[in-house]
């Protein structure tokens, strides 16, 4: 109940972006923080780890460049799953150019990302002029993006002074940006979001940089809102149970935590 409150009270203040407002709801709706990282490489298997996971999730992630055989017709059927199991599409292209150039990388090409993704992430490298160019596009779709403030990975560059100018840019743009990908929790504006990726209940790596921890971790001691799982779930031999697994190990974190 104070979880449900709490999740409400953030996402009804007046500053917050609508999609963390619709997202927080979600996740009190469904009781899940789980995005699943849908990282493969045929349309079809994307469909059915979307259509079978869907229940459990708040957020889909996609990297739809790595995909084989991508056509309109994808796109338009994840947008239906999103709407008949309730969750946001995130599509994980890292935008970090010109403004003008990723104007067009996300709303043109082949994947016209813009037109399908409730979100998108972007570094914050070349300056503001990212969020003038993803915002012409995105934000007359309502469509919101995510600033990359701290990575997962081992050795990251995205740590320090870069990770307080993230943080500020956040809070000069939340007319778009609406939450982070972060390790830890970076700012106390509520209505902004933080999404952990690098996360298994097993600590460890996978030897190409990767650094995992674990739910609890994430949630209780690094204060982040929603885990992003990829082979946790995808490499096993049983996704639905391994993604039950992942819903309620990070709900019960966040029940935990809910006095934050
Ligand atoms: F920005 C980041 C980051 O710092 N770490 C990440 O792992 C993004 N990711 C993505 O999360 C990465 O591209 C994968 O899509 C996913 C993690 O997948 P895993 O299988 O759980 O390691």
């Amino acid at each position: 109940v104070l979880m449900d409150r709490e999740q409400g009270g953030r996402a009804t203040l007046p500053d917050t972006h609508p999609l963390s407002a619709r997202l927080l709801k979600i996740t009190a709706d469904k009781k899940t923080i789980l995005c699943v990282s849908a990282d493969v490489i045929h349309s079809e298997e994307l469909l059915e780890i979307a259509d079978a996971l869907g229940p459990l999730i708040c957020v889909l992630k996609t990297h739809v460049d790595i995909l084989q055989d991508f056509t309109a017709d994808v796109a338009s059927s994840l947008k239906g799953l999103a709407i008949k199991h309730n969750f946001l599409i995130f599509e994980d292209c890292k935008f970090a150019d010109i403004g003008n150039t990723i104007k067009h990388q996300y709303e043109g090409s082949l994947y016209r990302i813009s037109s399908w993704a409730h979100t998108i992430k972007a570094y914050a490298l070349p300056g503001p002029g990212v969020l003038q160019g993803l915002g012409a596009a995105g934000k007359p779709l309502g469509q919101g993006c995510l600033l990359i403030a701290q990575m997962s990975s081992q050795g990251s560059l995205a740590t320090g002074d870069y990770t307080q100018a993230v943080v500020k840019m956040a809070e000069d743009h939340i007319y778009f940006v609406f939450g982070f990908i972060n390790v830890s929790k970076i700012s106390e504006k509520p209505g902004l979001v933080h999404m952990t990726p690098g996360v298994q209940i097993l600590s460890g790596g996978d030897g190409l940089g990767q650094q995992y921890s674990s739910p609890e971790d994430v949630i209780c001691t690094k204060g982040s809102d929603i885990i992003i799982v990829g082979r946790g779930i995808l490499a096993s031999s049983d996704q639905l149970r391994a993604a039950e697994e992942y819903r309620t190990a990070g709900w019960q974190a966040y029940l935990k935590n809910s006095h934050r």
